[in-house]
């Protein structure tokens, strides 16, 4: 792995060099990863934590008494561990792992959701939302009659705070997104949690495209649930985490049922088991868990300043080039400060189609998403149906930056001219 980075210096180039993946060709070029909001790359560190977990601790964990089963009941919690000093929570019992950010949503809709609201009750959602922070919400409209409410976006894409407190009155609960996956928008979460609770409702953020990007405090937030995926930050696919304020984990019902869940279970019924591991039914993904833990410490190591810094740098470079090299051809959604956004850049070019751009980009290994980004309402309020998204991480340089605005110009030369 790459040394200790000072904040403010992170080298793309040189962290580049911790990502196998990014030495692989694409029809003869080197590849130009610009995806990482769908999922990010892994560094060797990761993929050699989950070798070695297959090759020397594999075994079910919570459970055996051999040594094995213990170095993997050890290394899980050590992730665990992990996770909650990388987010400030207060204690790991706040830690419960899932598949993915969308099943931590589901969880708080199921659990929480279920056991606190009735028809009538509302959820405030913004018109931003990823649709694994939308679609579970409604759910329970069509199961409960839970009545939605929707913040809107400014011009240039913030949320329009302007009506907020009359949208959370009464509310009992505000679910919103810490970083569009589509606009880039940071919102102002704390300001938000703060407003949400003087209303007396409970928070859920979506924190999916913001943890791996910026220094994330949930305490600071003061947000009750705060949803991510492990894949978009250097860790393996298949695992996620809900962080949930302990007193609220613990009046919840539990989400699955099975084993791992319960303290005893009985013909009469059953006792479930205490925080975090009363939410995480069945076999959890246990190497994925201990992969997210390298995930987490490789992050730790670069520096989360640095990491937020390198991305507002990069996304500066990328406004000004894309500006200045196609003009009125080329429009970028989202707020034009990349101090108030994330390293995300969905655009339009021209009239082309956003799946049209993103092929020809393909023939020249520059890896874009084309498509609604699972946030079909914000395409509506954006009157599009879709747009070609360009995202950047750690590894990323001017260069890849550059080489996209090459690979656009082949596309206004292959379809225009
Ligand atoms: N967005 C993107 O390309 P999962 O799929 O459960 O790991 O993450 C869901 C999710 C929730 N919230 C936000 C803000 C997200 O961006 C995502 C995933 C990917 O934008 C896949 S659609």
């Amino acid at each position: 792995m790459t040394g200790t980075h000072d904040a403010l210096a992170l080298d793309g180039a040189l962290v580049r060099r911790d990502f196998p993946l990014l030495d692989v060709e694409v029809h003869g070029h080197p590849i130009v990863y610009l995806d990482s909001a769908a999922t990010s790359q892994k560094p060797l560190v990761v993929l050699d934590t989950l070798d070695w977990y297959y090759r020397h601790i594999n075994a079910n964990v919570h459970r055996g008494v051999y040594q094995i089963a213990e170095a993997a009941t050890a290394r899980m919690e050590l992730a665990r561990e992990s996770v909650r000093r990388f987010i400030n929570a207060r204690s790991a019992a706040e830690i419960v792992f899932t598949k993915n950010a969308t099943e931590a949503c589901n969880l708080v809709a199921y659990s929480w959701g279920r056991a606190n609201l009735a028809a009538g009750d509302v959820v405030v959602l913004s018109q931003m939302e990823h649709h694994a922070n939308i679609v579970p919400w409604h759910m329970l409209v069509a199961e409960r009659g839970i009545e939605l409410r929707w913040i809107p976006l400014t011009a240039d894409g913030h949320l329009d705070l302007t009506d907020i407190d009359r949208l959370l009155d009464g509310a009992k609960l505000l679910a919103v997104t810490a970083m569009s996956n589509v606009l880039g928008t940071i919102t102002p979460v704390a300001d938000l949690v703060a407003r949400a609770h003087a209303a007396g409702a409970v928070t859920l953020i979506d924190a999916c495209q913001y943890v791996p990007h910026v220094p994330t405090d949930v305490r600071a937030w003061d947000a009750d649930f705060v949803a991510f995926s492990g894949h978009k930050m250097c860790g393996p696919t298949g695992v996620g985490v809900l962080y949930g304020r302990e007193s609220l984990l613990d009046g919840m019902p539990p989400f699955l049922g099975g084993g791992e869940m319960i303290r005893d279970v009985r013909l009469d019924g059953f006792t479930t088991n205490d925080l975090p591991w009363k939410f995480e039914a069945g076999t959890p993904p246990i190497a994925e868990i201990v992969g997210l833990g390298a995930a987490v410490e490789y992050l730790e190591g670069l520096g989360m300043e640095a990491v937020r810094a390198h991305e507002i740098e990069l996304t500066t470079y990328a406004l000004r080039t894309l500006g200045a090299r196609f003009g009125d051809d080329l429009t970028i959604h989202g707020p034009p400060d990349a101090s108030q956004r994330g390293g995300v850049l969905s655009f339009a070019y021209r009239d082309l189609h956003p799946h049209d751009i993103s092929q020809v980009l393909d023939e020249r290994a520059v890896c874009v998403r084309a498509g609604h980004h699972c946030a079909k309402p914000l395409m509506r309020v954006l009157g599009v149906g879709a747009t070609a998204r360009a995202s950047v991480y750690v590894y990323n340089t001017p260069s890849d930056i550059d080489a996209l605005a090459d690979a656009l110009e082949a596309v206004g030369e292959f379809f225009l001219v």
